[in-house]
């Protein structure tokens, strides 16, 4: 049975990639699409999820709403990036499907319980607010999850602050809950994603697959790396959150480390830090993992084969 999934996610450009390749690649079943402020308020992201899912014709899963802010801190937006509607760069059709009329929380909670018990894998892309309530609401999906795997934080830099990485960041309190949680967790973070380069290949390949949500995924890649440009001056933008989903697909993908992780709340310099404890050898019931290595190809294969088997995807 393939593995079976919940993108909880803020899309956002990379986020949209992930759901294509949650949709096209036929070893995972996406259970539900949740959203959560992050990238953009919750109004905008969530209707980016049902324009993503209307362009790549995903009719049979339930997208439902979400917290529309951190639990304690005021929201922060990624606009520099993800642009003022969260999705810039292509145009966004009116999305001929409906919400899910639960909140997302509910939606993953229904979700996990009613599937039996170490089948679906948690892949929160965004903030963790809804993640970290779903449990806090039910605290039985703990030990009923099969796995979160998420994309946030690093062990060795940030992109929103010296040491934070933008989602865990945005809400460190949850993070803090999602990550000392018994659940398996592995945090694929930008150490990993990093390495997911969106190159002229890459661009090249998607064009070559000439169909409408391929087109679609080159706008979007087209002004995500025009922002990354402007604010990093890096010349091919790192595509995060299909990693994560990748690693669900095919756990080779990428290579992992054991190691205990907090997140960090009250430093002056390090708040929404991710702290990894590589001191060897890790404790016997140590179950959160760090994503290390990234077979790259291997990667964008599994991502453009998925976009090319939604061909003209529509309603
Ligand atoms: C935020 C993101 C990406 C780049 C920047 N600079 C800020 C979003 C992505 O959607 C991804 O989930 C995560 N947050 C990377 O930090
Ligand atoms: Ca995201």
């Amino acid at each position: 049975m393939p593995p079976r999934i919940i993108l909880d996610c803020d899309p956002g450009h990379d986020d949209a990639i992930a759901m294509l390749l949650a949709h096209g690649n036929p070893d995972i079943e996406l259970l539900a699409v949740t959203t959560v402020a992050g990238n953009q308020t919750l109004e905008k992201v969530t209707r980016n999820a049902l324009a993503i899912a209307h362009i790549a014709g995903i009719t049979d899963v339930p997208v439902a709403a979400g917290s529309a802010r951190p639990f304690i801190r005021t929201l922060r937006t990624a606009a520099d990036i993800h642009g003022e509607s969260g999705l810039d760069g292509p145009s966004l059709p009116d999305s001929a499907l409906e919400l899910d009329e639960r909140h997302a929380v509910d939606l993953i909670i229904d979700t996990v319980m009613k599937h039996d018990a170490g089948t679906v894998t948690l892949v929160p892309t965004g903030p963790l607010t809804n993640i970290a309530l779903a449990v806090r609401k039910e605290p039985r999906i703990a030990d009923r999850v099969r796995e979160v795997v998420l994309m946030g934080g690093g062990y060795h830099a940030g992109n929103q602050t010296a040491a934070a990485e933008f989602n865990v960041f945005v809400d460190p309190e949850a993070a803090h809950i999602v990550f000392n949680e018994t659940w398996p967790l592995t945090m694929v973070g930008l150490d990993l994603t990093h390495q997911a380069l969106a190159t002229d290949d890459v661009t090249n390949r998607i064009t070559a697959l000439g169909t409408g949500p391929a087109r679609f995924v080159n706008e979007l890649l087209g002004f995500y790396a025009g922002a990354h440009q402007h604010a990093q001056e890096a010349n091919f933008p790192p595509v995060h959150d299909p990693c994560a989903v990748a690693r669900v697909i095919a756990p080779s993908v990428m290579t992992t480390r054991r190691a205990p992780l907090d997140v960090e709340l009250s430093g002056s310099l390090t708040l929404g830090m991710t702290v990894a404890d590589f001191r060897i050898p890790p404790p016997v019931d140590c179950t959160t993992s760090v994503a290390v290595d990234l077979d790259t190809e291997r990667f964008w294969d599994l991502v453009i084969d998925a976009i090319g088997r939604i061909g003209e995807g529509g309603l």
